[in-house]
């Protein structure tokens, strides 16, 4: 179908006949089988849902889209995020094409170099502060409330209302909801809205049953295993490094009315699952996404049984958005002279 996301499922959206059906191109991203990790892991069918493959590089855009669409109809003038990356390059994205003022707020450092470049190049104002996630999303609900300017972090209803439609999809491709959805865990926006729209679809009769929701955090920014706020998250998956989420509620939901878990993978799992993804699997995610397979791992080999399941992992953003973390973890690069022996020698033969 070439309809846009707001229009293919505005049956299920807060869709008005004001509502205007922007698209930069978002959604309808691909639902491909795994060859490798299916077999390694026990479960009947695997499956990664390739969120890396809209516009910017990440689910963002699916809330981002409906967030902005009803910024527009309110007369908004300017849109505001705090982020980790992913949030600021989709809002900055949409801000732009829709002739939107569009602030950033990032925490210095602990951005990777893809996502910093994208809200750049897009034409947002970026504003770096010596802080973290949290205390940049503190500020921008304050600032929000001072300023008519539109919230677009998940705390802003329509941005969960557009990232549901994820698992409408997913429902769609498969003819019936997964057993298992494995995603990763940050500021819990994400994991909320898959669980609001496998709702809505098994009550509109799209499915019989409901997966259940296997969210993972980072060890260094679990705050939701933990049971309390972290206040110095720390973990290679920059995109996670959350101490406080704010769909905190949504997530424990998720988890307790699916029969999930919430738990935690440490950056050395992580790391595996990432360079596991790319070189087996031909799918490069960014580290935080590798946080969801790292736990599918993690469970498998504490003999979780997942033999006649459907099984979806979320790749939720593009490892092309963090180079560096890719070029400490891949294979050597060759440096050789312009000599047919000596690139002989490099590849071994
Ligand atoms: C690739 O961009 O929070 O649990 O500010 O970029 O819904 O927060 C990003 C989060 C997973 C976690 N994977 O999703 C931001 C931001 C990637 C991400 C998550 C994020 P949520």
């Amino acid at each position: 179908m070439g309809m846009c996301l707001l229009n293919r499922y505005r049956d299920f959206l807060p869709i008005t006949s004001a509502t205007p059906l922007i698209t930069i191109g978002e959604a309808n991203t691909p639902l491909v089988r795994s060859r490798k990790l299916e077999q390694e892991t026990g479960c009947s069918e695997l499956y990664f849902k390739l969120e890396s493959c809209n516009p910017t590089g990440s689910f963002k855009d699916r809330g981002m889209v409906m967030a902005v669409a009803k910024a527009l109809e309110s007369k908004s003038r300017a849109i505001m995020c705090a982020s980790t990356g992913n949030t600021s390059a989709s809002a900055a994205a949409f801000g732009a094409r829709c002739g939107l003022a569009t602030y950033v707020l990032i925490p210095k450092g602990n951005i990777a170099l893809g996502k910093l470049a994208q809200a750049l190049v897009y034409g947002a104002r970026v504003i770096s502060i010596d802080g973290n996630f949290d205390q940049a999303l503190s500020i921008v609900r304050a600032l929000t409330q001072k300023h008519p300017i539109t919230l677009v972090n998940s705390l802003n209803p329509f941005r969960i209302e557009g990232q549901k439609t994820a698992a409408f999809e997913i429902v769609d491709a498969l003819g019936e909801a997964p057993d298992y959805v494995f995603i990763p865990v940050g500021n819990a926006g994400n994991i909320t809205a898959y669980w609001k729209g496998f709702g809505q679809y098994k009550q509109a009769g799209k499915s019989r049953k409901m997966p259940k929701m296997m969210g993972f955090q980072a060890a260094g920014a679990a705050p939701i295993v933990l049971g309390k706020p972290v206040s110095q998250p720390r973990t290679i998956a920059t995109a996670i490094r959350i101490g406080n989420p704010a769909s905190w509620q949504g997530a424990l939901a998720a988890r307790d009315e699916s029969g999930g878990v919430i738990d935690s993978v440490t950056d050395e799992e992580i790391l595996a699952a990432y360079k596991l993804l790319a070189s087996k699997e031909g799918v490069f995610g960014e580290p935080a996404s590798a946080a969801g397979v790292a736990g599918l791992i993690k469970c498998a080999q504490r003999k979780l049984d997942l033999s006649g399941k459907k099984v979806v992992c979320i790749i939720t953003g593009n490892g092309l958005k963090d180079p560096d973390t890719a070029l400490q973890s891949g294979q050597p690069l060759l440096e050789v002279p312009a000599d047919l022996a000596a690139v002989e020698q490099a590849m071994g033969c």
